[in-house]
């Protein structure tokens, strides 16, 4: 899974980055294309922690992009264009808005408006959406004109495409109009911005920490409204201290914990576990409604191949019982064919036989 800071120029998305990470500001690079992977903050592997006595515990990671900034400080420069193929590769978008005044940092367009960078950038991904289409169209029109084997396809993409293309021209998103299934694939190939989930956040100057968002992003899963430079200075410290900065700030939760956890689900992935062996629990990431063999595959194929069943209990039933055996003596441990629908939360030992 990878998720893409994006905003203009001076936005503080290289801050957010460090925020995130926790990669200090003056190891990244200004003018390249920062990556790190995170892990996925799973509060409940605590419990299991607890209850299996494992080595480790293990969460599932998801890689996060810092676009290059403009290494001449143009504040100007637009937000998106130069980064497309990066953000169509992308499984979902933070926006990012400046809504911090500085004397020190310029301002695009030379003023701090939030709501109006929130336009532009909307309108940018519209833009490079449309231009897909267009591009796409004029090339499918032209093949359909011959008689090809593949000609009911092309049909069926056109149409598609032309639905898009008139979507788009009315200011609608994609993940407004793609239904679920075949046509969202087909749509996804195309890397279209305007179908990826977005989280949207403002990044507000030290007066604001704490407060509700000034507006919302109608088309994101979720607003945050924070201060990037304080988050990433509050990543640095121990933990004690940390409480109590975050306390006086009135910041509750950083934001690396909870933007993490909302891309993980604006982008439909559940989180199972797994803590039967020695070594390690472990959460692992899998799209909703995956079934117990695609869960098992994504430990390892041998499992997938050899899989016999998957001994599952829930996470509430474990925590409710106590310990793994109490749950087994409740009935709350259930023996689960390869077709059983994977819920978020399952605590599974899949068995097999390679
Ligand atoms: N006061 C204040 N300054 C901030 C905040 N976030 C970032 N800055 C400052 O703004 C400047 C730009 O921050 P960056 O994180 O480098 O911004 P960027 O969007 O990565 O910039 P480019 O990559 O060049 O487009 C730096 O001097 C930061 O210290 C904030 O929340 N408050
Ligand atoms: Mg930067």
């Amino acid at each position: 899974m990878r998720i893409a800071i994006v905003g203009f120029p001076l936005s503080g998305k290289t801050t957010l980055f460090t925020a995130i990470t926790g990669v200090p500001h003056d190891h990244l690079h200004a003018a390249e294309e920062n990556l790190a992977a995170i892990k996925v903050p799973e509060p409940r592997l605590d419990l299991l922690f607890e209850i299996f006595k494992p080595k480790r515990r293990v969460e599932a990671t998801t890689d996060f992009v810092d676009l290059p900034g403009s290494a001449e400080g143009d504040v100007e420069r637009a937000g998106l264009t130069k980064h497309l193929p990066t953000l169509r590769q992308s499984d979902a978008l933070v926006l990012l808005l400046r809504g911090f005044e500085s004397a020190s940092v310029p301002m695009h367009q030379g003023r701090v408006d939030p709501q109006s960078d929130l336009t532009q950038l909307r309108d940018e991904m519209l833009l490079a959406d449309l231009e897909i289409c267009a591009t796409r169209i004029a090339k499918l029109e032209k093949a359909i004109a011959k008689p090809t084997k593949d000609r009911d396809q092309q049909k069926h993409e056109l149409a598609l495409l032309q639905r898009c293309s008139a979507a788009l021209e009315d200011e609608r998103p994609l993940s407004d109009l793609v239904q679920p299934g075949d046509e969202e694939k087909l749509a996804r190939s195309f890397g279209f911005l305007t179908q990826k989930p977005v989280v949207t956040v403002i990044n507000v100057g030290e007066a604001d920490i704490g407060k509700e968002p000034p507006f919302r992003d109608r088309n994101a899963a979720v607003t945050y409204a924070v201060c990037a430079a304080l988050e990433a200075e509050l990543l640095q410290m121990e933990p004690a201290e940390r409480r109590e900065f975050m306390d006086d700030w009135g910041v509750q939760a950083l934001v690396r914990d909870r933007l993490v956890r909302a891309c993980f689900n604006a982008l439909g992935m559940i989180c199972f576990m797994t803590g039967g062996g020695k070594d390690e629990v472990r959460a692992w990431a899998i799209p909703k409604n995956s079934t117990a063999l695609v869960a098992a595959g994504k430990i390892h194929t041998d499992m997938a191949r050899g899989f016999i069943r998957a001994e599952t209990v829930a996470y509430e039933d474990l925590r409710a019982a106590g310990t793994f055996r109490e749950a087994k003596a409740a009935g709350k441990v259930r023996q689960e064919p390869k077709s059983y629908v994977v819920q978020d939360g399952d605590v599974i030992t899949f068995k097999f036989n390679v």
